[in-house]
């Protein structure tokens, strides 16, 4: 049975790359639609009504997996990460908890994360340049460009990061993650074109999840995906949390207690780095935030 890649999902629909890189319309078996983009699987052809269609038959194991939420659920999106580029801008400013979440989910999946501040042409910039300072100080890189008035030259630093690996592109809707995918891969509007009439409806602003390939040569690639509400976290048990805190992990284990949560304990670590200014207090506040819907929803 030949293999494939699913370079995009909608609902139970799915388009199917083959290794000869002919893009196909493809149905999963049965009831299971647990396929997403990013996914390695078998296919096979039936004959449906006079025409021949692709049938996803089986998914290879996955690396990682990440999650988004909807109104009431988790749901996975994209598999086989080697990075997510969570992109950033001043206009709509970004949220530090959304940001706190991509982080945290990425942190969870063993991905590698990257900021990308875009819109740097915006006098407001400085504006989320601040608010970014506390994720620059616990490690996490962190580029600047500006995809439309720098054009091509913005690119100069981001591209290395790119080459030859599959990247999610993440951040909230208007940021600027299509204009990024446009000016990194031209052919992606005339491949979107080539598409269904579901992803042409997608071409302003991304409704899929959607995966580009940055060169011929089909080694580094680029998922771009539409801007999220709120981040799927619900995979992650509540007492994992602070682990996944690039800025807590330095204190972690010396809590009084071994199974402190953070809170309002006594000599608790991460409390006392808050106090002294080491840990954000508002890292430390959409800490408790996710805390608390981890040990209250559970669905
Ligand atoms: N000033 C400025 N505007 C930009 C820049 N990059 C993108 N934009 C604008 O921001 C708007 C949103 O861009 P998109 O690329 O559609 O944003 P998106 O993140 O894909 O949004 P969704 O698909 O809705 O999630 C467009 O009007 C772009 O022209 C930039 O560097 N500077
Ligand atoms: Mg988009
Ligand atoms: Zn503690």
């Amino acid at each position: 049975m030949p293999f494939g890649l699913i370079v995009a999902a909608f609902g139970r629909h799915f388009t199917l790359e083959t290794e000869d890189g002919l893009r196909l319309q493809a149905q999963v078996r049965g009831k299971r639609s647990d396929a997403v983009v990013g996914d390695r699987v078998q296919w096979n052809t039936t004959q449906s009504g006079g025409e021949t269609q692709a049938v996803i038959e089986s998914l290879q194991p996955r690396r990682n997996l990440m999650h988004r939420q909807d109104l009431m659920r988790s749901k996975s999106f994209a598999a086989n990460l080697d990075q997510v580029l969570m992109l950033v801008a001043s206009q709509p400013l970004f949220s530090e908890s959304q940001l706190t979440r991509a982080m945290v989910a990425a942190e969870a999946a063993d991905i590698e994360l990257l900021i990308v501040l875009n819109k740097t042409d915006l006098p407001d910039a400085a504006v989320a340049r601040d608010r970014l300072q506390p994720y620059v100080a616990m490690g996490t890189p962190l580029l600047e460009l500006s995809v439309k008035h720098q054009g091509p030259d913005s690119l100069r630093q981001l591209a290395p990061r790119l080459h030859g690996r599959t990247t999610l592109l993440l951040g909230a809707s208007g940021t600027g993650k299509s204009s990024l995918v446009n000016l990194l891969v031209p052919q992606a509007q005339s491949r979107v074109g080539a598409l269904s009439q579901a992803l042409q409806a997608g071409r302003h602003t991304t409704t899929h999840t959607l995966w580009h390939w940055l060169d011929e040569s089909r080694s580094g690639a680029l998922i771009d995906s539409p801007g999220f509400q709120e981040f799927g976290l619900q995979q992650i048990p509540a007492a994992d949390l602070g682990r996944h805190m690039r800025d807590f992990q330095p204190v972690l284990g010396q809590c009084r207690f071994h199974n402190c949560q953070h809170r309002q304990e006594p000599y608790c670590a991460v409390t006392a780095a808050v106090s002294d200014g080491r840990i954000s207090a508002q890292r430390h506040r959409i800490y408790l935030e996710i805390l608390q819907e981890l040990q209250t929803q559970r669905w």
